[in-house]
Formats: structure tokens, C-alpha cells, sequence
């Protein structure tokens, strides 16, 4: 195998009893109605049922004895209006549904319903997961509706085909290609997106080259969204802001892109600007009806942006939003915004540009926070913005690639820091107040403006993610965005069933393996709190070059004072977490020197001081390097051959690499700290 049938493998289910149960109740499939979407869910059940089982079963149009699998809406399906079940299918939405074991004109059936032909999409993955993972499926009574409207997938792909902190090779989007070919890949990537429920992407980087808005990509762009409409994923654009511009026009930094129009400016307030947009808004919806909206970068990292013109985020964004409104697409604008002379320490610097913004953008803006207020660390504390904008939809950016966590080399499941952050407290309505609650409530309740982006993993690599791993992590961001209250360990499982095998030992093992290697991967590159500690290249240790910057090391201490003594940035919190994150005796250890310059010798809950505290982290998260290989080499004969290989360098290499970072790391603050000698 070759890793590209992902977590869809559909392999024949071992243990012959389950399968024989799996045959009796599934002897033929019903499904009424002939949309896109219910003919897609048809397809996947046919596929997935032939390999699971070991052979088809017959499509049939009506239930015809006992063990039809039934699957339609109230509108496509007699059998499913009949049931009656109309209110609850439209209480859990059209993308909910329901999975029930009933009975039709007094036979067994089992029933896939939803009031929408994507919710029946859903219910029939839900459905092969069950049997993937071995669960009976008897007696079922599923009611699932996911918790968050918009589920992204951002891709930061580029139109020379290379993507920005990929690691998994080319982009999928062959552009020189489009539109005349779609490659058949396409719809493998939809399937893949669909079983997991993520329902949006974003094609190209935030970095965004205004191209894409051109009439000629716009064709290739609709060629795409054509590929992936029957599997409920929409599509979004990144848009540059400067795309009214003409091509090329300065060769300042600030206007490194140029754009594609003959406009003097890109201000938001020019009327000739806003109706560039408006007119864009409608070329772009005459091809793609459903079009999503777009993604924003501007005035961020030398992307042009509405401050080029004295003008503020709000302005940008909403003149863009006008564009959008009346085709029902949204506009979701980045906040990693970070400008110098908004504060010395740049992570304050996010909340103090976006919060005296709160409730001033329009109904369809969404402000886009990363999940840390620095960029994709390790760990990070959730970012302040979250509980600190009730008037705004927020909609968290978190990284599925891995560019700070050892790429496509290191096995890291990110389901765990994913959850870190989704249930943090923030306090901002009392206790409970959590991430992930206020995500999930848009403010005053508008409909479709809730949601959570993911930055693609995915490429053009024959596993698609560059490591058998990785793919856990596509996997897991589509079930957490789903359902934010699903604990890692059950995302992990699952995965491990549907990637692996449904034996024991494997399951058991390859969860291990994953539910701990988040915390090693902090521990080998940024335990207790520290951050950037990386090299130009995001991903060998880089010490010296930050030293100063994010954090201090000399024979004193180490850490970063942004206590009410320091930069205040705790002040951006609520309480408790101000004044207990104010203290170094009551700040969680693993982000003290995130808050903190302390002394090497300040003891820690454990006793250690923080010196051998660092150096025993250092020591764990390399060690774990070992541990995976030894937890892999149990399974060498029980997974197929070439996957188990391929792994097994790739755990190889995670092992050098993380002693490697172990060593810099401790010979670094050794030096600093005067504890060892420098140098040598
Ligand atoms: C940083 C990446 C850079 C991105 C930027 C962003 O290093 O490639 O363009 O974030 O998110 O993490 O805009």
C-alpha cells in the first residue's frame, strides 16, 4: 500500500463472525434520488462495502426483504418520508442526519436519513466508519449534526505549483492543466474531505498572488469547485488587496505584488475600488454559484492592505464584505497582524489592533486568529482575541502542516494541542467560557458565521501528506471541526483502525505512539514556554538567532517578563487567568518562561529547578524518539510492508533529529547560563 487511500482503504474485515453480522444487515443498498451528492453517497457505500464485506450487494430501487440499506432526505426518498421523522431530521440541519436501525414494511432496514442530500453524504461515511472500525451496528441510533458551519481546509498553495511550508510535495492543483483536464485526483481529495465532514477550501496562499482573480484562473477555479461540489466542499479564494492595481506598478516592498486591474489605488474608501470588487464579485459568482468568499492577509508581512491607505481592518474588510453580501459569501480576515510600532512585544500586538475593532465589522466578516497569539508554536496560551471580541465571529486558524513540528519527518499528532486550545478557559462570561463554546455561538446568532480553518498538510506526494502519520492529522482536524468536544484519544483510534488495522496490538500501539507525541515534541524544541527557538528554515534549532527577541538567556535567568512587571501582556486576559498567570508560583510550568524571566535555580511544583527541569525535558523529548522506534518494530509483519518501512525511516530520522535538538539545545543555555562550558 501506498498510503494514498488515506483512512478510506475499505479493507476486507478480518474477524469472519463481525462480517458475517456486517452481510445479514447489509444485503442491499436503496438509494432514492439522484443529486450529486446522494449519487456520491451511493458510490462510496457500493465501494466501501464491496472491500469490507468482500463483494458487492446489489442497488436496488426498493426495499426488497430483509438488510436494505436505505439512504435519502425527506424530498429524494418515499421510504425515508414515510418515517416520518421530517421535524428531527430538520432540527439537526442539511448537514446533520441520523443512522437508525428500523423497520420497513416490516423487514429490518437501516436507515441513512438527513433533510439535506450533504447530510446523507455524511451519514454514509459515518456509516462505513462504523464498519471500519469494527462497531456492530444492530441496533443504531446515530443523531450527528457538526457544531461549526464553515470547516476549512486553507491550502497556502501557490500558482507555480509549490506550496508554502509544504512538505509533501507539489500542490494538487495542476493549473497549467485546468480547466480542460481535472485530475481524476481531485475527487479522491473530496471523498477524503467529505468523510470527515470538512466542507470548504481554500485553494491558494494567504500570501495571496492577485492572478488568481484573473478571468483565466477564474476558469481553472471553476473547474476545481465543479470537482468538488458533489462532495459538499465549496471553494474559497485568498485574495490579494491589491488586486485592483495594475500588474507590477512599485517596486516598494509594500507593493512587491502589483495586481491585475488598471485602478490608481486599492483604498478601500475609493469608490472605483469598491466597485472593482463588486464587479469581481459577480465575474466570480457567474462561474461558481456557490462560491465561499474569500480569505484576507493584508497589512500583514508586507501583503498590501487597507493601512497602506490610513485606513483600518474594519474599512478593508467590509468594503470587501459589500462585494460578497449579495451572493452570500463571506470574508474571512487574518489577524496575524503584528506591526512593529503597535508594541515592543509582538504578541501583544494582534489584540491591540483587532479589539477596538469589535462589532464594527460587517455581518459577514469573520476575524481570523491564529490559535496562539505568536505564530504556530509548539504550544502556545490560546490568543487573548478569543473571549475579547463577543461582537465578532471568530473563526481559529490552526496549522495542520508542520512547520514547526518537524515537518513531514516527525511523527506528531496535533490532535492534543488542537484540544489544549479548543478547551481552554478564557473566562471572558465566567467559568466555561471556553474556546471552543465561543467559536461555536455566533454573536447574535447569524446563521453560517461559525467556523474553524486548518492549514492544509496535503500534496501531491503518493501519501498525500509526506508521512503515514500526517494524514492523522488531516484526519483529526475534520473530526474536531466537526465536533470540538471529541476527545483525542478517540479521534486517534479511529484513525489507527481505518489507517492500520483493526488488531488490538496495532490499535493499541500506533495510539500510544500518537497520543504522546505532541508534549515530546514541545519538550525537544520548546519546553516550558519558550518559543521560536528555530532556525531560518522553521525546522533545526536556531538559538542564537532569536536570542533577545522572544525570550532572554544570561547567567541570571531565562524567560520572558510579560508579567504586569514586564510587557503586561497577561493584561490582555481575563480573570483568574491575569492574576494567576501574573505569578511564576501559579503559571502553569509549561508556559513559565512564556510569562516569565525567572532565575535558573527557581524551583518548579516538582521540585526541579528550572535549569534541570529544562534539561530533563530536553532529555524526555529526544528519548521518545526511541520509544516510537521501539513501539513500531513490534508491529513490523502485523501492517503491510512498504508503509511499515517508510515509517520506520521516517522514525529513524525523527530520532537523530530530536537528539540533535536535545544537544544544541542544552550546550546553548548551558553556555548562556554559565552552568557548562561554551563552545566545543
Ligand atoms: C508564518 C509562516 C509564513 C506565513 C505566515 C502567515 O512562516 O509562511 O505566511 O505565518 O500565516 O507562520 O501568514
Amino acid at each position: 500500500e501506498s498510503g494514498y487511500d488515506l483512512w478510506l482503504r475499505y479493507v476486507g474485515v478480518e474477524d469472519a463472525a463481525l462480517r458475517r453480522a456486517y452481510a445479514s444487515r447489509i444485503t442491499h443498498l436503496v438509494v432514492q434520488g439522484a443529486s450529486p451528492s446522494l449519487r456520491a453517497a451511493a458510490g462510496e457505500l457500493e465501494r466501501g462495502i464491496r472491500g469490507l464485506l468482500g463483494a458487492g450487494v446489489p442497488v436496488e430501487a426498493e426495499v426488497r426483504g430483509q438488510g436494505a440499506l436505505v439512504v435519502g432526505t425527506p424530498a429524494s426518498s418515499a421510504i425515508v418520508r414515510h418515517l416520518g421523522w421530517g421535524r428531527e431530521l430538520d432540527a439537526l440541519g442539511p448537514e446533520g442526519f441520523v443512522i437508525r436501525s428500523t423497520r420497513v414494511a416490516d423487514r429490518p432496514v437501516t436507515i441513512i436519513a438527513s433533510s439535506g442530500d450533504a447530510g446523507a453524504l455524511y451519514g454514509a461515511f459515518h456509516l462505513l466508519r462504523l464498519l471500519q472500525t469494527g462497531r456492530p451496528i444492530d441496533t443504531l441510533r446515530v443523531a450527528e449534526r457538526p457544531r461549526l458551519a464553515r470547516r476549512m481546509l486553507d491550502h497556502w498553495d501557490n500558482l507555480d505549483g509549490t506550496i508554502e511550508r509544504g512538505y509533501a510535495g507539489a500542490s494538487i492543483w495542476r493549473w497549467a492543466e485546468l480547466p480542460a483536464r481535472i485530475d481524476p485526483r481531485l475527487v479522491d481529495y473530496a471523498r477524503a474531505n467529505a468523510s470527515i465532514g470538512i466542507n470548504g477550501v481554500v485553494l491558494n496562499n494567504v500570501n495571496a498572488d492577485p492572478r488568481v482573480l484573473r478571468a483565466d484562473y477564474l476558469a481553472k477555479v471553476a473547474a476545481i469547485a465543479s470537482a468538488l461540489r458533489p462532495y459538499n466542499v465549496r471553494v474559497y479564494l485568498s485574495a490579494n488587496f491589491g488586486a485592483p492595481l495594475p500588474p507590477s506598478s512599485t517596486p516598494d516592498a509594500m507593493k512587491k505584488w502589483g495586481g491585475i486591474g488598471s485602478l490608481p489605488t486599492a483604498d478601500p474608501l475609493d469608490p472605483r475600488v469598491a466597485r472593482w470588487w463588486r464587479e469581481k464579485a459577480d465575474e466570480i459568482y457567474r462561474l461558481i454559484p456557490d462560491f465561499g468568499g474569500f480569505l484576507v492577509k493584508a497589512s500583514s508581512e508586507g501583503m498590501p492592505g487597507p493601512q497602506d491607505y490610513g485606513r483600518s481592518h474594519v474599512d478593508g474588510a467590509n468594503m470587501l464584505a459589500a462585494a460578497l453580501a449579495p451572493h452570500g459569501g463571506v470574508v474571512m480576515w487574518r489577524a496575524f497582524v503584528y506591526p512593529k510600532n503597535a508594541d515592543p512585544d509582538r504578541v501583544k500586538r494582534g489584540y491591540k489592533e483587532f479589539v477596538p475593532l469589535d462589532g464594527r465589522f460587517a455581518a459577514n466578516v469573520f476575524v481570523q486568529p491564529k490559535n496562539g497569539p505568536l505564530d504556530f508554536q509548539p504550544r502556545e496560551p490560546f490568543n487573548p482575541l478569543f473571549g475579547a471580541m463577543p461582537d465578532t465571529p471568530l473563526m481559529p486558524e490552526l496549522q495542520i502542516t508542520q512547520e514547526y513540528l518537524g515537518r513531514a519527518t516527525h511523527l506528531v499528532y496535533l490532535a492534543p494541542m488542537w484540544k489544549e486550545f479548543l478547551d481552554a478557559d478564557t473566562h471572558a462570561r465566567g467559568a466555561g467560557s471556553t474556546v471552543a463554546r465561543i467559536v461555536e455561538r455566533a454573536p447574535n446568532g447569524t446563521s453560517g458565521m461559525t467556523g474553524i480553518a486548518g492549514v492544509a498538510n496535503v500534496g501531491a506526494d503518493s501519501d498525500w501528506t509526506g508521512h503515514h502519520f500526517a494524514q492523522a492529522n488531516w484526519y483529526a482536524f475534520g473530526r474536531l471541526a466537526w465536533d470540538p468536544s471529541l476527545p483525542s484519544d478517540a479521534v486517534a483510534e479511529e484513525w489507527a483502525r481505518m489507517t492500520w488495522s483493526n488488531r488490538p496490538r496495532v490499535v493499541r500501539t500506533v495510539e500510544s505512539m500518537m497520543l504522546g507525541s505532541w508534549e515530546a515534541a514541545v519538550s525537544d524544541m520548546t519546553p516550558l514556554g519558550l518559543s521560536l527557538t528555530v532556525d531560518g528554515q522553521h525546522y533545526d534549532p536556531g538559538l542564537e538567532r532569536r536570542e533577545g527577541e522572544y525570550w532572554h538567556a544570561d547567567s541570571l535567568g531565562i524567560g520572558y517578563d510579560r508579567s504586569s512587571r514586564g510587557s503586561d501582556y497577561v493584561g490582555q486576559y481575563h480573570e483568574p487567568l491575569r492574576r494567576l498567570w501574573d505569578e511564576p508560583a501559579t503559571t502553569p510550568p509549561e508556559l513559565l518562561l512564556w510569562f516569565h524571566r525567572v532565575s535558573w535555580d527557581f524551583r518548579l511544583p516538582n521540585g526541579r529547578t528550572v535549569w534541570a527541569e529544562l534539561v530533563h525535558r530536553y532529555d524526555d523529548g529526544a528519548r521518545y524518539g526511541d520509544d516510537l522506534l521501539a513501539s513500531w518494530r513490534t508491529l513490523a509483519g502485523d501492517v503491510d510492508a512498504r508503509r511499515w518501512r517508510e515509517v520506520q525511516d521516517r522514525l529513524e530520522q525523527q530520532r537523530a533529529h530530536a537528539l540533535r535538538w536535545r544537544d544544541a539545545s542544552v550546550a546553548y543555555f548551558g553556555c548562556r547560563s554559565g552552568r557548562t562550558r561554551c563552545g566545543g
